[in-house]
């Protein structure tokens, strides 16, 4: 083997040709390294641009999508305002609804009100008139078996016929009752015997009541409960012949309405509330037995 170095001295050739295929060689590699870097540069320069351009492209589509985004926003928002409108009409249709549903339904008590009024005050005209109507039958009724009692006496009848326990006088009877009871227990008590609080017509009668008068008083049918001072008889008919005793009727306390006799037979305006020992009925005398035994004959 032979030394390069030895080699080279000494001679001019060779060893030069060796040193500028070294530089070319450089040269050469420098260039490819350039050549390389420009490459890597110039790839690196491609994909910052296409990522620039990406970049650019993404921005305008979130642009676009943002925009899309506010429209659909205020679309919604404005439907929003349009369904919020509608609501509120509706709501306000309601009220007006209900607020008319009310008036009418006012409106409908109202009538209705008026017309239970109408029914009520029909009611007790009805009422009123079938009581004044019952009343009249009954006095006409009176009045049929007074006459009848008349003319049977005009034949030579004696019509002095009386139930059990009552006293004849002329063509009446009279029932003398005694427990202690008000005026208008009285009354009733009377009406359960088939009579009436005794009516009292002449001095006659009043004669033969007052040999029977209580010390302390009886109840008779006599009141003036509807208007005061107008007397009214249990036989509908009012004050003809009289026998109050003196300053009587007073209507003491202005709470007297009903009517006692005293023991001396005359008359008084006492409580209708007060308690009475003893009371008077009348009934109507019969001309001939009864053939049943009705009426407590
Ligand atoms: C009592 C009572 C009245 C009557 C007077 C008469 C105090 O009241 O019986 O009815 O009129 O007496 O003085
Ligand atoms: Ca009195």
């Amino acid at each position: 083997m032979v030394d390069p170095q030895s080699q080279g001295e000494g001679f001019s050739g060779p060893p030069r040709k060796r040193c500028c295929r070294r530089g070319t060689l450089l040269l050469v590699l420098g260039l490819v390294t350039a050549a390389m870097w420009a490459g890597l540069l110039s790839l690196l320069l491609v994909w910052h641009w296409d990522t620039l351009e990406n970049l650019k492209q993404l921005e305008k589509a979130a642009a676009r999508n943002v925009s899309q985004v506010a429209k659909d926003l205020q679309r919604h928002q404005s439907d929003q305002m349009a369904q919020k409108s509608q609501a509120l009409q509706m709501v306000e249709e309601v009220k007006a609804e209900q607020k008319r549903v009310k008036s009418q339904d006012s409106k409908f008590s109202q009538y209705l009100d008026r017309l239970r009024e109408d029914l009520n005050t029909l009611k007790s005209q009805g009422l009123n008139e079938r009581r004044m109507a019952s009343d009249e039958l009954k006095r006409l009724q009176e009045e049929v078996a007074k006459l009848r009692i008349e003319l049977q006496v005009s034949n030579g009848s004696m019509c002095n016929l009386c139930p059990k326990d009552w006293v004849n006088f002329k063509h009446k009877c009279y029932y003398f009752g005694k427990g202690a009871k008000k005026w208008i227990q009285a009354r009733y008590a009377c009406e359960d015997l088939g009579g009436r609080l005794v009516s009292i017509h002449s001095r006659e009668e009043q004669d033969f009541l007052t040999t029977r008068a209580n010390k302390k008083g009886s109840w008779i049918g006599l009141r003036d409960v509807f208007v005061e001072g107008e007397f009214l008889w249990m036989d509908g008919s009012p004050v003809g012949y009289s026998n109050w005793y003196p300053g009587e009727p007073n209507n003491h306390d202005r709470g007297e309405d009903c009517v006692l006799m005293k023991e001396s037979g005359e008359w008084n305006d006492a409580f209708c509330r007060d308690y009475l020992d003893t009371w008077v009925c009348d009934r109507l005398a019969s001309c001939e037995p009864p053939t049943t035994l009705q009426d407590g004959f």
